[in-house]
């Protein structure tokens, strides 16, 4: 064989290999998984792993509807999912290469069913609600011991927020999650597309807006941990880490979550392979991964977010399990309400309605 032969076989070689089979990217919600998820998917697949991390559903939907978004797993909340899939956006799962799909809880999965028929395109990674998390030291000091600490009021009544405005209050930067509970607040279908009421719960967060700190979707687990904000309208698991690093800081602050009692948002996050992705057999490989059992485990153990994998149940901590906010009672589970699917004009008028209550006109 002539040298330049034997160059050119390598070169062929070395186009057959799957270099890609070796580089995952993934793009997952910032404080959702556990510390040694990623080094272990590692060690078992021998797979490199870029792991980016969002806060927004917004900011992935931007990104995936553009296309060519660099990732082979990305986790939308199960809505947002329903139109990335009308979209194109991703693929089918190749049930076939997913045999953890047996530890899944039936119950979960069908629900999540409802936004990805037979659940042909996703998983769910994670659920939990949209609820409130406060400081119990300084929202006693501010509004006294009757503060309704079990109420929307809590940050809706413009009295309360006012008051709580010195120790600081977050609301989520997630437009769809936040007026939908303002709306239930008002008394209104919490999952209403008519412009009218999402326009009326807009006008309560604007009568609120003055006295609000900030909205950010991951800023407020730290500043709660630290007492530098007393109130975020936040994500359960989100809160409860932030109750951790408080406790782990021995800083006496006291961080607790509530569902309120005129009811939450319950949602679902979706782990799914964008069509476009590079390397679809290891992402596949990876959400299997994810549903083994103690993996599964160890990230619930650590996000303190229920998962729904039915087989990693035992192994989770019992503060975990027997955590009301995280694994809420049927009777609490009775006043969840699931995410409705917008339509491109319904998402318009809410953005609209969004921005008019971050500026506050
Ligand atoms: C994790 C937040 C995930 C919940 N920080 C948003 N659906």
């Amino acid at each position: 064989m002539s040298t330049r032969a034997t160059f050119a076989a390598l070169a062929a070689l070395a186009a057959a290999t799957p270099a890609a089979a070796e580089e995952l990217h993934i793009f997952n919600w910032s404080d959702y998984i556990a510390e040694d998820t990623i080094a272990k998917f590692k060690a078992a697949t021998g797979i490199d792993v870029t792991y980016d991390v969002f806060d927004s559903n917004e900011v992935l939907e931007t990104k995936l509807m553009a296309g060519a978004s660099g990732y082979d797993v990305v986790v939308p909340t199960a809505d947002f999912l329903t139109r990335q899939i009308a979209a194109g956006v991703f693929q089918k799962l190749d049930k076939s290469q997913l045999p953890n799909l047996a530890n899944m809880n039936p119950v979960v999965m069908e629900r999540a069913a409802a936004f990805d028929e037979n659940n042909d395109h996703a998983i769910v990674y994670m659920w939990g609600t949209t609820g409130i998390g406060y400081n119990v030291a300084k929202v006693t000091e501010a509004l006294g011991e009757d503060a309704p600490t079990n109420s929307w009021s809590l940050v809706f009544d413009p009295a309360n927020a006012e008051k709580l405005a010195g120790c600081g209050i977050s609301l989520l930067d997630a437009p769809t999650e936040i007026l939908a509970a303002a709306m239930n607040y008002l008394g209104l279908d919490p999952r209403s597309t008519e412009k009218a009421d999402i326009e009326a719960g807009a006008e309560l967060l604007k009568t609120i807006q003055p006295h609000v700190r900030y909205f950010h979707s991951s800023q407020y687990i730290n500043d709660l941990a630290n007492g530098d904000i007393c109130v975020s309208v936040g994500w359960s698991g989100d809160v409860f880490q932030a109750q951790a690093r408080a406790a782990e800081a021995e800083n006496g602050v006291d961080i607790a979550y509530v569902i309120p009692n005129e009811g939450a948002l319950m949602w679902f996050d979706m782990m799914a392979i964008p069509a476009d992705a590079k390397n679809p057999e290891a992402a596949l490989k990876f959400i299997n991964f994810i549903m083994d059992e103690q993996i599964a485990a160890d990230i619930t153990n650590y996000v303190w977010y229920a998962n729904a994998n039915k087989a990693s149940t035992p192994l989770i901590d019992a503060e975990v399990t027997s955590n009301p906010g995280i694994y809420p009672s049927d009777e609490v589970l009775n006043r969840l309400w699931t995410a409705k699917v917008y339509d491109a004009r319904t998402s318009r008028t809410i953005n609209r309605a969004w921005t008019a209550v971050k500026t506050g006109r």
